[in-house]
């Protein structure tokens, strides 16, 4: 056990040896286990019988503690701290069989390494300085990104680009302390440095900084955690048969007959790089039927927690009192009334359905109109398809950044109304805190915690 300069006092850094397999549950063409931690070389050497080499592919016999062969493959070293935990990494490649990964396990806890936790290998590289926090977590997203777009964004914050963004932010703001209090310090020295109009333009500067990083990390949160699209309306409006043009996918049964969809059915498609789960639900009506019952109360429950309600009418059929009501009770900001079946009548707009709701018209038969529902679900989500500058951030930094730019909004407020240099100082320090959080000076065990919990193991 060793105390992490980087990481603060109370933190704790595990260096007993860990191993997991690294490739995905099931068959393979190879598999990877990887093992982290002092003991490694010497594990490679217990298994193959062999010294290994630095950071050279050797071709090895992969041995029980009989001496019978489990496998052959290749086994990489990678001595501390030129690895990824930043500790001696050894990686043992195997035919992808989870039998033989599960055997070469075996053997290696029988030799004392412990089963590594879920992104126990990411928070090493984190505590040994490899990656900060917010790289760390990108390297989830990386994984578990949804679209291209999404990759992109994830790999960019990966690299550090998102830090070091943050980190230009936090040395104004440290240079900026530190003038006040020189200037609170050494009075003498008359630097009014309230009248000094460059604070001033400083400080506006910072928060013009966090405002532009405040929303490419906006819509980058959106790319990582997607948005939810619920279809919903009378019975046979067509929900089915948009549902499935919009999927591009024959997902959901459609049929003549009013109450065909009991179930919620869902599907998650890539809008532009925006992953939009879609939620196709049944049809909404008063009705005895109880299973029909139960669906409707799926429906209920799915248009509550939707980012957005596309919701469909039947052009031919014309707006009911039912339709009033229930869309009278949705957010006009996060639904849009679907004039479904347009190729049935003459007009192509039918009458308003609603003064505040915003309406389009498609055919769900034809394809017409279906274009302008993504471009519509991108704009209300608030995406914008600028893929060079989004970061692929999370809510905490989000929060941070927006708690940064209020400390340093009261610091400006303090020096310019208040004259109160002390204030401001503390302001801009707080501002400061705020930001640290994001690259991760983090204080408890409990937040690295929750944070790593979200990996999967092996990772
Ligand atoms: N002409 C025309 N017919 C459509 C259109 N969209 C759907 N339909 C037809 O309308 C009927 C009902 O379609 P569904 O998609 O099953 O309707 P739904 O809203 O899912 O119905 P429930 O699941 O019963 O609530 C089917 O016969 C579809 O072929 C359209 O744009 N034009
Ligand atoms: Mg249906």
């Amino acid at each position: 056990m060793v105390h992490h300069p980087k990481a603060g006092s109370d933190l704790i850094v595990e260096t007993d040896t860990i191993a997991a397999i690294s490739t995905p549950a099931g068959i393979g063409g190879i598999g990877v286990i990887r093992v982290s931690g002092s003991k490694a070389s010497e594990l490679a050497h217990a298994i193959t019988g062999k010294t290994v080499i630095a950071r050279q592919a050797m071709f090895r016999s992969f041995l029980n503690g009989n001496g019978s062969l489990i496998d052959k493959g290749i086994v990489l070293f990678f001595p501390a701290p030129g690895s990824y935990t930043g500790e001696d990494v050894c990686e043992f490649h195997s035919h992808g069989s989870p039998v033989v990964l599960n055997l070469l396990l075996s053997r290696l806890q029988e030799l004392g390494v412990r089963l590594a936790e879920p992104g126990e290998y990411t928070r090493r590289a984190f505590l040994n300085g490899k990656l900060d926090l917010a790289q760390a977590e990108a390297v989830v997203d990386l994984i578990n990104s949804s679209t291209a777009v999404a990759a992109q964004s994830a790999m960019r914050s990966l690299s550090g680009e998102f830090s070091e963004r943050a980190h230009q932010i936090v040395e104004k703001i440290v240079n900026l302390r530190i003038f006040i209090e020189a200037a609170i310090d050494f009075p003498e020295e008359e630097i009014d440095f309230l009248a000094n109009s460059e604070i001033a333009l400083t400080m506006k500067q910072i928060r013009q900084d966090l405002t532009e990083l405040i929303d490419q990390s906006t819509a980058g949160c959106l790319l990582r955690e997607g948005i939810t699209v619920v279809i919903a309306g009378r019975p046979n409006a067509g929900k089915s048969s948009l549902f499935n043009r919009l999927a591009l996918q024959d997902r959901a049964i459609v049929t003549p007959h009013p109450g065909t969809t009991r179930d919620t059915v869902d599907v998650t498609i890539d809008v532009s790089g925006l992953a939009v789960r879609l939620i196709d639900t049944a049809g909404l009506r008063e009705i005895s039927d109880e299973i029909e019952q139960e669906g409707i109360s799926r429906t209920r429950q799915a248009v509550k927690s939707a980012d957005i309600v596309l919701y469909v009418i039947d052009s031919e059929q014309g707006v009911c009192d039912e339709d009033v009501q229930e869309i009278e009770v949705l957010d006009p900001a996060r639904c849009v009334i679907v004039w479904n079946k347009t190729d049935l009548i003459e007009e192509t707009r039918p009458a308003l359905a609603s003064e505040t709701h915003s309406q389009t018209y498609v055919s769900a038969l034809t394809g017409l109109g279906i274009e302008k529902i993504y471009k519509i679900l991108q704009r209300i989500a608030g995406y914008e398809v600028n893929e060079e500058g989004l970061f692929l951030a999370r809510r905490r930094h989000l929060s941070a950044m927006k708690r940064a730019s209020e400390f340093v909004a009261r610091a400006q407020d303090a020096l310019e109304r208040q004259s109160a240099g002390e204030l401001a100082a503390q302001d801009l320090w707080d501002a400061m805190k705020s930001l640290d959080q994001i690259m991760g000076t983090p204080s408890s065990d409990e937040l690295l915690g929750e944070i790593f919990a979200n990996f999967c193991i092996g990772k």
